[in-house]
């Protein structure tokens, strides 16, 4: 690990504020510790008020000659930070894996999906398409301009400690806007390794300091952002709980927000179901990032006729799970993120049994050589009841929780009825059952998939879900909308005046 920190730029004291050249912070120190085997890998120097101002400046600095970059010049930009990624990608999916904990693979995944979204932005640089709309008057001509917005706050969680913030950067710097990111104070370090690797790609273009800025702390650092009215937008990830925060004090002063929350996520098992896609699909969903995903399954919803052999299956496949050292290729399931994380897992599993759940697959902390972190959890399988407190709430760890339904309306009822909205699936190659859960009456998710688990969206696509989710969409599709400013622009381009309406005002 000593020479991955080394190629990223990290030391054992870093401070945590750069606006895209130096760095600095006078603020208290956050250490950084390992989940995968406990020891501190290092410190980040929280931003002070102070420090923030300093990084507010410099985006608003930045900001003014950003906006007159032709946006195709913005997206050559970065294009060359994706090709940084490439570079880095061995070394920053590793430092993802010891810092967050999930597996080596989907480490380097989360740093493939940065560079996907590099590509995606620099062609979107040359797509940022507004409508041309016909008048009602003559020789007038109506159109649709997007402008940048200004400093765009993002705030990111710890479970996609690097993607989501390039989610958000890449798409909002080719729209022609400045940033400043807090991420999760869990893993401040991949943040000082992402904005290592921006500031080469500033510092090889001679761009000004400020399009890329960070700040870390808590969520004290975070209100600096939410509360202030240089920062027209705000994107934050994380829980319903920060986003509920965050949505009052952006609210209060009408900022604009892009909110990404939790899920509750579930998958709808049917009798045509192809067994096999369906149970990798459930089990990476279930257990991937040991649940720690956004859009990790949580409910399973099988149908009556096979749930005794989906159960046996499961059980099956449980007893095969891997759980270790994330870094060892070998291992399927890494650690939690931390104690608290532990207490909230194994807090869930007492409340689900006390609510009447029935353990099929037993959880539990691991304990010995390996697992000295105190982080590593058993994935878990509870039969339950739609109906159970529990089963509606987010546990951010692998708890499944099995039931049965009879109809598939019955089945998108149990599915629908929580008061998250990220991500669902159904598994059928029946067509009328797929339309159906695809239909108005069907999924109320942001994202529903069909004989694909409810994890590991690509970054082509909007992402983000309804209700509790918080509405909010990023990365692909027209998410880029929502960091831009639309301006209906009505030219006249005749000798007289008429109104719109047909009314009538001479003097
Ligand atoms: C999250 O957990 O906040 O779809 C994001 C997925 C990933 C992104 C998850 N591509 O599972």
């Amino acid at each position: 690990m000593k020479e991955v920190l080394k190629e990223l730029g990290i030391k054992e004291i870093n401070p945590g504020t750069s606006t895209g050249k130096i760095f600095f912070s006078e603020g208290e120190l956050i250490d950084s510790f390992s989940p995968v085997d406990g020891s501190k890998i290092g410190s980040v120097k929280s931003s002070t008020l102070a420090d923030y101002n300093k990084a507010l400046f410099a985006a608003k600095e930045a900001f003014l000659y950003w906006r007159n970059v032709p946006a195709p010049k913005r997206g050559e930009i970065i294009r060359q930070f994706g090709d940084k990624l490439r570079k880095y990608k061995p070394a920053l999916g590793k430092l993802v894996s010891y810092e967050m904990g999930k597996s080596l693979q989907e480490g380097l995944g989360e740093v493939q999906e940065m560079i996907d979204i590099c590509d995606f932005a620099v062609g979107l640089s040359r797509q940022l398409y507004g409508l041309t709309i016909t008048s009602e008057r003559p020789q007038h001509r109506m159109m649709e301009q997007w402008h940048p917005l200004g400093v765009v706050g993002i705030i990111t969680a710890f479970n996609f400690p690097v993607a989501v913030w390039s989610w958000n950067f890449c798409i909002s710097a080719v729209c022609g806007n400045t940033h400043i990111w807090k991420p999760s104070e869990k893993t401040p370090l991949c943040s000082i390794a992402c904005q290592n690797i921006w500031n080469e790609v500033a510092a090889e273009n001679n761009l000004p300091e400020g399009i890329s800025c960070i700040v870390n702390g808590d969520y004290r650092v975070g209100e600096y952002l939410t509360s202030d009215t240089n920062v027209p937008l705000i994107s934050a990830t994380g829980s319903v709980r920060m986003g509920k925060m965050v949505a009052q004090k952006v609210g209060a002063r009408l900022g604009r927000t892009i909110l990404e929350l939790g899920g509750n996520n579930a998958i709808i098992l049917t009798p045509s179901a192809d067994m096999k896609i369906a149970m990798t699909g459930i089990v990476f969903g279930a257990v991937g990032t040991a649940g720690q995903r956004c859009t990790t399954t949580r409910r399973l919803i099988i149908h009556e006729s096979i749930y005794d052999e989906v159960k046996s299956k499961l059980s099956h496949a449980y007893s095969q799970l891997r759980i270790g050292n994330p870094l060892d290729e070998r291992n399927h399931v890494g650690p939690l993120i931390d104690k608290q994380a532990v207490n909230a897992y194994l807090n869930a599993i007492e409340r689900a049994i006390a609510e009447g759940g029935k353990v099929l697959v037993p959880g539990g902390v691991l304990e010995g050589k390996g697992y000295e972190s105190g982080c590593y959890v058993k994935p878990c399988i509870i039969e339950a009841n739609p109906n159970m407190e529990i089963v509606k709430h987010e546990t951010f760890a692998p708890i499944l929780y099995i039931m049965k339904y009879k109809t598939i309306e019955e089945a998108v009822e149990i599915q629908n009825n929580v008061p998250q909205g990220l991500s669902s699936a159904i598994m059928t190659v029946n067509m009328r059952e797929m339309e159906y859960f695809l239909g108005p009456n069907g999924s109320d998710c942001g994202i529903a998939n069909v004989n694909i688990g409810t994890s590991g969206a690509e970054i082509g696509g909007a992402f983000g879900g309804e209700k509790e989710t918080g509405g909010g969409r990023e990365s692909g599709s027209d998410s880029w909308k929502a960091y831009m400013r639309r301006q209906t622009n009505t030219i006249n381009y005749g000798n007289s005046v008429p109104l719109a309406q047909g009314i009538k005002f001479d003097f």
